[in-house]
């Protein structure tokens, strides 16, 4: 394990990515679930994408240029679109306009230029028939009522779901080659879920290892950290003055230029170039890393002010680096 670590540790600063569809409504990748939005009515987001501005190699040089190490992409978020070609669902890029395999040109693009390769995979999936309606779920009953629970999760099968996980973990991880990290979301299961039942979370650990048997893997499968096999810790927005309290662990905390992940046009509350460097230096002083995040817009550009940001970080970076 130390073994495996080792770059990640040393790599201390890396751009997560959130893009799919919730970038089209542009207010919140949980959109379809803060408005209980059917599959139905979300399907416009599906027939409208159609990323012309997507160039992953553009991304890819904001990244390095920031003095980011490595790259995390949501190839699916809990909506349960894949930004991969998928022989489970047509739930898929390749079925958008985009017409293609997003992930793929993505993996090519940042490996070109030099920075390590993590897959997001979302666990909870609001798309998947056989997922169950939990207090998360679009469709969760507006008073939860527990009879309206049952109702809704009948006929709803989650050993359909698992085989489903598992063939699309298999997927990322078999087409793309080397894959360094998987960040499997989410660990915290409503009470309607069964957490690591529901995922089989042994099993699929067992499985990503055999598989990548080099990748390292985050902790929110619901399992105990590090004796089951997790490899890091994940604060999410944990404040500066929190983050000295991971210290002696392995972590990385994910971050956000301004609240939400995906991308939210009208979110006005994003943090000074001051706070984010801040983030970044208290992190690596506290032995962790900083995972931070750029949410694109549907047509697949970074906006004007995450260019800003990346390039402000850049800046200092170049200004106080040794080499
Ligand atoms: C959370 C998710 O629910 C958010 O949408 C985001 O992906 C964050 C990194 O993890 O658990």
């Amino acid at each position: 394990k130390d073994k495996r670590m080792e770059w990640w540790k040393d790599a201390r600063f890396g751009m997560f990515i959130h893009w799919g569809l919730y970038a089209l409504p542009a207010r919140h990748e949980w959109v379809k679930s803060n408005e209980h939005i059917t599959n139905e009515n979300y399907q416009k987001y599906f027939d409208q994408f159609n990323p012309d501005q997507f160039q992953p190699k553009l991304w890819a040089k904001k990244a390095k240029a920031a003095g980011m190490k490595y790259v995390v992409l949501t190839t699916k978020h809990h909506e349960g679109f894949t930004l991969f070609d998928s022989k489970f669902t047509d739930y898929k890029a390749t079925n958008t306009l985009a017409k293609r395999d997003l992930v793929k040109e993505f993996v090519d693009a940042f490996r070109a230029e030099g920075l390590k390769i993590g897959f997001y995979y979302s666990l909870i999936d609001w798309h998947h028939p056989d997922f169950t309606v939990d207090e998360y779920h679009p469709l969760k009953p507006a008073n939860n009522d527990e009879n309206q629970y049952l109702a809704l999760n009948k006929g709803r099968n989650m050993a359909n779901y698992r085989k489903y996980l598992s063939n699309q973990v298999n997927e990322i991880l078999t087409k793309y080659g080397k894959i360094d990290i998987l960040w499997l979301d989410f660990s915290y299961p409503g009470k309607h879920g069964k957490g690591k039942e529901d995922w089989a979370s042994v099993d699929l650990l067992k499985q990503i290892r055999k598989l990548q048997p080099g990748i390292i893997v985050d902790n929110r499968l619901d399992l105990d950290d590090y004796t089951d096999g997790a490899d890091f810790e994940t604060p999410e927005q944990v404040s500066t003055e929190a983050l000295a309290k991971f210290k002696g662990k392995t972590w990385e905390t994910c971050q956000t230029f301004s609240g939400s992940w995906g991308y939210y046009r009208d979110e006005n509350t994003w943090k000074t170039n001051k706070q984010l460097l801040s983030l970044l230096v208290t992190s690596v002083a506290n032995g962790g890393n900083l995972l931070l995040n750029v949410g694109p817009t549907a047509r697949g550009e970074f906006d004007n002010r995450a260019n800003t940001a990346l390039d402000s970080l850049g800046l200092w970076m170049h200004a106080n680096s040794k080499s």
